[in-house]
């Protein structure tokens, strides 16, 4: 009768920190992988660069326009998509690389 407690709030806990869990995206050979992406509003995207030459995040969509500055190499740049919508994640230096992020 007492693992019932103890079982809710751990099912609880977990929840609180699957929304919390930051999203992994990697720039390699000036690629977005992945190239779509699918979150829930309030989750966090962490982007790394993964090439030998520096990157520039850009992000924009419903209101939002960001800018992370030049990453060097093996930069590591968050960014917390705080409103649903749909955005669009490019590279200030190179215009090809583009990721599509839907926020739920
Ligand atoms: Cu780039």
């Amino acid at each position: 009768m007492k693992r019932f407690p103890v079982l809710f709030a751990a099912a609880l806990f977990s929840t609180v920190g699957m929304a919390a869990d930051s999203v992994t995206v990697t720039q390699k050979g000036l690629v977005f992988t992945p190239n779509e992406l699918s979150i829930a509003k309030g989750q966090t995207v962490e982007f790394i660069n993964d090439d030998a030459t520096a990157h520039n995040i850009v992000i924009s969509g419903d209101g939002v326009s960001f800018n992370g500055g030049l990453q060097p190499a093996g930069g590591k740049i968050k960014y917390t998509f705080a409103k649903s919508g749909t955005y669009v994640v490019g590279c200030g230096v190179h215009p090809k690389m583009k990721l599509t992020i839907t926020v739920n």
